[in-house]
């Protein structure tokens, strides 16, 4: 036998998890203890939804753990200047050194307080990328709980660019955290700006590629040709943010061309608001004993109850109700007698009369024709009245969607984008049955993992909705957070998830100034700030600015696989073991982000399969150590015990593997506990597996029904009704809001109110980026290209762009190179293929290389992914622009949900004597 073939070759399964899209399974080559390749796990073939296998991306994970550019020692900086000219003079020092200063700093921080005098903690975190740092940090949230109040309101572009409103907005109609298609079951998809094809995964390409060997038709409304464009049946060149516009002319072709009787009218009948009457002021007409909600009962001639029984109440009409009470903001009751009442779904049909397809082409440069058209298709293939078999039970069959991209469910426009999209869902009862617009997860309602247990009888017939309070007694006037997202956002709520979700941008805007009106504590810099998996320096707006507030914090812990433009202002860089290196386990399964739709449910190990680089350690080691050094090993083991770890308690019934909270537990201890309580949780009891068998085996999962993808049943079990089409208690919450802060002299949150509308208008979405401009001083003219983003299927964000083989692949993609422009556009101005450009918009450039394409608007450049690195090893060498350097930072851009969106006016010219080939 040779040396060669003497070597130990082993697969060792496990998960990625690196970007939304996730989780995906996979194995790991090993050869000799080196990591070589990245495989499916075929043994996941079956209950994996991409039947076991990675994207490009995660080929990538052999060479992040091998890259040269890692840092592999605890480091100190000893230039105590922050400055991005400033060199950090990083150092290695001892783990023990490390922890042990963290653990001083954390006791300090413990005497004054974990509450500054401005009521707001002292200790601050951030983690990126749509929560998936969680999936690699291991019992850190365990140590997190253990040490109390913790802001995390210093985002990074996650959160209020990343799906924001449609989060919010979603989980308030359906639940839906995000919303996908019911893919496997559809045939009519009308893409808006969603890029599933290169941002959905390995789940979502497999589903769609199944689906359009089908026959399904995707139509794709997007200012340029993305890769989700190509392949879809048809591309609609919309004009930027003026999806509103487009969608509403789709619902008025709907309501008000083909009308009712070609609607699904029990779906809107029993399942929404549509007969709820609406008054002369726009408030729902109540009963005037129980205030309930009234509607029409066209067989007794009378107003009754919405929930009375036996009542088909009307949906047309306008009638007079004889008495009624109106309820509006704080509880102000109108008492009306003999009063027209008009049912929600008429007020909806002639609020929708003027957005005609010939009034919206004017706006979206969409041709009526094809409007008009789309609708048609959209509502011919929803087969109103079809049924299908799910799980042995009959359900309706609405196989049509409408699904919205990031771009299009963030910042202004897109309050009306989700409602639209809801609406439509409705219109046709395709709303969370078969077929139709589904939602995939819940995090502002509990439980996390079951969207039907959070299900419950809310006010007016309604879901039970958990949003901040704005009633002059329970208002949150004094932030608890530096982004206020308790006092500013209603419907953002505030459980684990809401912080992270507030305004993140106001955190950093109101570091440099506030508005004049502000009148809440000022805010102050966090003693100590915690910072993993993202990189705000290059993820979020203004990133010329950011950096100077960034290097104004006083003491940055910075959780580090390489230097980047966020950790350069950090004290200490610490090292965990990465993705191959490390040991935690993760849910599985149900129904998760974008296209995750399983029929089973369970856990997944990610396992060291080498030993880690350098000094680099294992996560919930360092959380361990964290928690011993600053006396809060026995809360830690407590919350660990609690399932803080992310998976299950370790004690339930006829079971208990509960850690001794007095001790201090390694790794393996503590997630071979883990593995015997998720098992035996996940099998009734029936098996037990412990590590070592998870090690092996990589997952262990029990069936769920595919009947738990469609929330509609659920809601008519219970008797309960989406809150659509019209948002009476949204119109309420705003203006109580509006009170509320009027009576704190606060008006600086003004613009944002004017969200709460029971029936969205149009706007002038485009404009409001054209007015900011004229509000800082420059002209629009001066400014005449929207520059947009797009995500890249090679990149996770910024999260792999040191990894050559990333760079490699994505050469080989169109676009890739810099920024895309249309051909006629770069000739008119004089710009070549290959050309180096100046980009600029009114607070800054940003410079790169011309990209021309055809199928990308006249009036339109995109960047894709985010670069512009200045300190990213590998990235900073790319010369790649980035939309982040020039958008700004904006509360005029900021919506109502606090978000705002990837798009700015900009400016693109040649810069002489620098063609590049
Ligand atoms: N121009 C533009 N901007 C965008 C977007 C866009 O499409 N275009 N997308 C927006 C969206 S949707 C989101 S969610 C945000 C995301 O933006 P962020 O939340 O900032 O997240 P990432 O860019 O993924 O974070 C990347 C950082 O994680 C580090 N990292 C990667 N792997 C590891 C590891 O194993 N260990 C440690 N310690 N660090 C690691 C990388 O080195 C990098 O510094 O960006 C937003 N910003
Ligand atoms: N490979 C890969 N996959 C990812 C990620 C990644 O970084 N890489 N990130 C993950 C994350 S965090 C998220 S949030 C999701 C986001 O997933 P997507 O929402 O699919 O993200 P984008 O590719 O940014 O899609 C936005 C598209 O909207 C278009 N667009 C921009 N402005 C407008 C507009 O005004 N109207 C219309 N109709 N379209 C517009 C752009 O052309 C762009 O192609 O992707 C996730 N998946
Ligand atoms: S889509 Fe790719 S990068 Fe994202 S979790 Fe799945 S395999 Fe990993
Ligand atoms: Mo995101």
């Amino acid at each position: 036998m040779t040396a060669a073939t003497a070597r130990n070759e082993r697969k060792i399964p496990s998960y990625c998890y690196n970007c939304v899209a996730g989780p995906d399974f996979m194995t790991v080559k090993v050869i000799d203890g080196v990591a070589t390749e990245i495989e499916p796990n075929f043994a996941a073939a079956e209950v994996h939804p991409a039947r076991g296998r990675v994207c490009v991306k995660a080929h990538g994970l052999v060479q992040k753990t091998y890259n040269p550019h890692r840092i592999l020692q605890p480091m100190k900086r000893t230039n105590p200047k922050k400055g991005r000219n400033e060199d950090p003079g990083f150092v290695p020092i001892s783990w023990d050194e490390a922890l042990d200063t963290i653990a001083a700093r954390l006791a300090g921080v413990r005497e004054k307080g974990l509450v500054d005098d401005s009521g707001l903690p002292r200790v601050a975190a951030s983690f990126g990328h749509g929560g998936t740092p969680a999936m690699y940090m291991g019992t850190l949230p365990a140590f997190l709980a253990a040490w109390g109040p913790i802001d995390f309101s210093f985002g990074s572009g996650q959160g209020v660019k990343c799906v924001h409103s449609e989060h919010l907005y979603g989980e308030f109609w359906h639940r839906a955290f995000t919303v996908a298609a019911d893919t496997p079951n559809c045939r009519y998809v009308i893409s808006i700006g969603s890029n599933v094809d290169a941002s959905g995964g390995p789940c979502a390409v497999t589903r769609h590629a199944d689906a359009r060997v089908r026959g399904y038709k995707r139509v794709q409304v997007e200012p340029h040709l993305s890769i989700t464009g190509a392949c879809a049946s048809e591309w609609v060149p919309i004009r930027p943010k003026t999806d509103p516009a487009f969608m509403f002319a789709l619902i008025h072709v709907l309501v008000c061309e083909h009308g009712l009787g070609q609607l699904d009218l029990p779906f809107l009948r029993d399942r929404t608001s549509s007969p709820y009457l609406v008054g002369p002021d726009g408030l729902y007409l109540r009963a005037p004993d129980s205030a309930k909600p009234l509607v029409w009962d066209p067989a007794a001639g009378r107003a009754v109850p919405f929930d009375t029984p036996g009542v088909e109440p009307a949906l047309e009409g306008r009638f007079r109700v004889a008495a009624a009470v109106t309820v509006d903001a704080d509880d102000a009751r109108h008492a009306l007698v003999d009063v027209e009442g008009t049912p929600a779904h008429t007020m909806l049909v002639e609020h929708m009369r003027k957005y005609t397809p010939e009034w919206a082409e004017g706006i979206c440069d969409v041709p009526a024709t094809t409007i008009r058209r789309i609708a048609g298709e959209y509502l011919e293939n929803a087969q109103v009245g079809a049924t299908i078999e799910v799980d042995g039970a009959t359900l309706p069959l609405r196989p049509v969607a409408v699904t919205l991209g990031k771009s299009v469910n963030n910042g202004w426009g897109a309050f009306e984008c989700c409602w639209a999209r809801t609406v439509l869902a409705t219109l046709v009862g395709a709303l969370e049955v078969p077929g139709g617009t589904l939602g995939t997860t819940v995090r502002l309602n509990r439980p996390h993992d079951d969207r039907h247990l959070s299900v419950a009888a809310g006010e007016d017939g309604f879901m039970a909705q958990k949003f901040n309070p704005t009633d002059k007694e329970h208002w949150v006037a004094r932030p608890t957070g530096r982004n206020a997202h308790r006092t500013l956002v209603p419907i953002v709520g505030n459980s684990a998830w809401s912080q992270a979700l507030g305004p993140t941008q106001l955190a950093w805007m109101f570091q440099r100034e506030v508005p004049r009106d502000f009148n809440m504590p000022k805010p102050t810099l966090p003693d100590i700030w915690f910072i993993y998996r993202s990189n705000p320096a290059i993820s979020f707006w203004d990133t010329p600015s950011l950096v100077e507030t960034i290097a104004t914090f006083p003491f940055t812990v910075s959780f580090a696989y390489t230097v980047d433009e966020t950790n350069f202002f950090a004290d200490l860089l610490l090292p965990e073991a990465t993705d191959l290196e490390s040991l935690q386990m993760i849910k599985v399964g149900g129904t998760k982000f974008v296209e995750q739709f399983w029929t089973a449910r369970g856990v997944v190990l990610r396992q060291p399969a080498v030993e880690p680089q350098g000094e680099a350690r294992d996560f919930t080691w360092i959380s361990t150590e964290l928690a011993r050094r600053t006396g809060l090993l026995e809360p830690y083991n407590k919350a660990i015990n609690r399932g803080a770890g992310g998976v299950s308690p370790l004690a339930g019934e006829g079971y208990d593997f509960s850690l001794d909270p007095t001790r201090t537990h390694d790794v393996d201890t503590i997630w071979d506990a883990i593995c015997r309580a998720a098992s035996t949780d996940l099998s009734q009891g029936q098996e037990t597996h412990d590590l070592a068998w998870f090690k092996e085996h990589g997952f262990y999962t029990v069936p769920m029904p595919q009947r738990s993808w469609y929330l509609t049943p659920t809601l008519a079990e219970k008797g309960l009704r989406y809150e659509l089409p019209y948002q009476e208690r949204l119109l309420r919450i705003g203006r109580e809001l509006g009170n509320r802060l009027h009576e704190h002299d606060m008006h600086w949150w003004d613009t944002q109110l004017s969200e709460y509308t029971a029936l969205p208008e149009w706007h002038d979405v485009p404009g409001r980026w054209e007015q900011a401009l004229v509000d800082s001083g420059a002209k629009p003219e001066d400014y005449p290209l929207w520059l947009l983003a797009t995500k890249s299927m090679q990149y996770h964000t910024g999260g792999n762009v040191s990894i050559a083989l990333m760079r490699e692949v994505a050469q080989n993609v169109r676009g890739h190179a810099g920024v895309i422009m249309n051909a006629n556009t770069a000739r008119r101005l004089g710009i070549a293929d290959g050309d180096r450009v100046e980009i600029r918009s009114h607070i800054g450039a940003t410079y790169g290389k011309a990209v021309l394409a055809h199928g990308i608007r006249p009036d339109t450049l995109v960047i894709p992914g985010q670069f512009d690195h200045w300190a990213t090893p590998v990235a900073k060498d790319f010369g790649m622009p980035s939309l982040n350097t020039v958008a700004p930072m904006s509360l005029e851009l900021t919506d109502a949900t606090g978000s705002g969106a990837d798009i700015v006016r900009v400016a693109i010219r040649r810069l002489e004597g620098s063609t590049v080939q």
